[in-house]
């Protein structure tokens, strides 16, 4: 069986298998459209081809239909296809023999080759209502395709950077982020929560190697419904020992996310061009603001409504920031750094110079967060202080206060959404589209 058919194969008779995508019958013969693990393969039938069912019996073309599965041999010819969904764009094969392996038991299999309806919103419930079959059609695979280039670049950066990747619990006994949007649930009668992310023990984890990451789901009781949200969704998380300061896990991120952009362009060529995608630029340096001094560079640009004083970037802002750092700098991300402490979790240190503030940073690309990080507290005392001052009761978080108390070296890191990395890199206005089976308010199935 033949898997990387390329055009060194002209000429050779060969064996290929997939999943007919379309077949469209001419007065000569015909086209069946194989759909491959990258994107679709362009089969020439002409009147010497053979057809046979699941029995070895011959069958007529007209017996094909979307969604069999096929074994095709035939010869490999140069072509040049235009169809940008065609992965193989620079060969075609000319049918000998087509077998069928296995076929839909409906005459009505579900549309999404040409899912065109009135309203994005219906199209949307459509293809996530059908989620299992309609993430066959080549821009849901390329979408999902460049999501696993990313993960895998992710791991490879850092794996090479001397990081271990860990995997921890996501049933836990207290939430790590604080807020009200922690999933409750009873484990044997005893209430317990969904992970809102893995922040206690990837610290944990730096007390052990040193450097570690996770790629694991997430989950968050957003009780909204909008196209930056979902329920659960992939964290990439980040986190190591013996830093001087957040700067040192911003460069960290940035280099990082240089090689992740990298990677896409060089394995995903294919999927940006299906997506009409172009790579995100990441200069050498990232421009990087103070919360306050974006409120104010907003205001005195006239780009948005006055925010000044407020803890946190509106949306308005997230996406103004953005396009004043892309025309200006020619950057697709913006480091937001020194938020207020009392808006972000009691994990993060306070700035020294003013304990108002922390040293953390939100990473903003194309106008959406995709990250936050920042550097944590790493002295037990500290943490009781501002658990104590928040009204947080320490006994409740005693493993982890433990960690603490048993040494631990000058720390930070930092997550990525994946869905929303994933959907900014291809320009796509919904995380939802970026995830093989999103759950929102409205949606656990399929
Ligand atoms: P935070 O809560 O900001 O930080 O989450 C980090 C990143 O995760 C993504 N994200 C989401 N993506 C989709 N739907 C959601 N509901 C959602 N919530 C968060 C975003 C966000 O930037 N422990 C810290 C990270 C750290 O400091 O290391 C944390 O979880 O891309």
């Amino acid at each position: 069986m033949l898997t990387n058919l390329n055009n060194a194969h002209t000429g050779d008779l060969v064996e290929v298998s997939g999943m007919i995508h379309n077949v469209r019958v001419t007065k000569w013969g015909g086209f069946i459209i194989l759909r491959k693990s990258r994107g679709l393969l362009q089969t020439v039938v002409g009147d010497q081809s053979q057809f046979f069912n699941e029995q070895g019996e011959p069958v007529a073309m007209s017996d094909l239909c979307r969604e069999m599965a096929v074994t095709i041999t035939g010869k490999v010819n140069e072509a040049t296809i235009k169809d940008p969904a065609a992965f193989y764009n620079t060969l075609e094969i000319a049918v000998d023999k087509v077998t069928i392996l296995s076929r839909p038991s409906t005459t009505e299999v579900v549309d999404m080759n040409s899912l065109k309806f009135g309203d994005e919103e219906t199209l949307l419930r459509y293809k996530f209502d059908n989620r299992q079959v309609t993430l066959r059609n080549p821009r849901d695979m390329a979408i999902l395709k460049v999501q696993s280039t990313i993960a895998k670049a992710f791991a490879d950066y850092l794996t090479e950077e001397g990081f271990t990747q860990i995997f921890t619990p996501k049933i836990v006994s207290e939430g790590a982020e604080g807020g009200a949007n922690v999933f409750k649930m009873d484990y044997f009668g005893k209430q317990v929560y969904l992970a809102q992310s893995p922040q206690f023990y990837k610290q944990i984890g730096v007390g052990v190697y040193e450097r570690v990451f996770e790629i694991a789901p997430a989950y968050r009781a957003e009780k909204h419904a909008t196209s930056r949200h979902l329920n659960e969704y992939i964290s990439l998380d980040v986190e190591m020992g013996f830093i001087k300061g957040q700067e040192d896990v911003m460069n960290l991120e940035a280099g990082l996310l240089r090689s992740i952009i990298e990677r896409v362009g060089t394995v995903c060529d294919h999927e940006l061009k299906l997506l009409n995608a172009t790579l995100p630029v990441l200069p050498a340096n990232v421009p990087m603001w103070k919360l306050s001094e974006v409120h104010e560079i907003l205001f005195n640009e006239h780009l948005t409504e006055d925010h000044r004083g407020e803890d946190d970037l509106a949306p308005e802002e997230e996406r103004a920031i953005c396009k004043y750092a892309a025309e200006k700098f020619g950057s697709d991300f913006v480091f937001v750094t020194h938020f207020p402490s009392q808006h972000r979790a009691f994990y993060a240190m306070d700035d020294p110079k003013d304990p108002s503030l922390t040293l953390s940073f939100d990473l903003l690309m194309r106008g959406l967060e995709i990250t936050s990080g920042g550097q944590r507290i790493h002295r037990e005392e500290e943490y009781r202080e501002k658990m104590t001052r928040r009204g947080m009761n320490p006994d409740n978080f005693r493993f982890y206060l433990d960690t603490f108390k048993n040494g631990m070296p000058p720390h930070g890191g930092f997550a990525i959404g994946l869905e929303r990395i994933t959907a900014c890199f291809l320009n796509i206005a919904n995380v939802k589209e970026a995830s093989m089976f999103p759950r929102d308010i409205n949606r656990v199935a399929p």
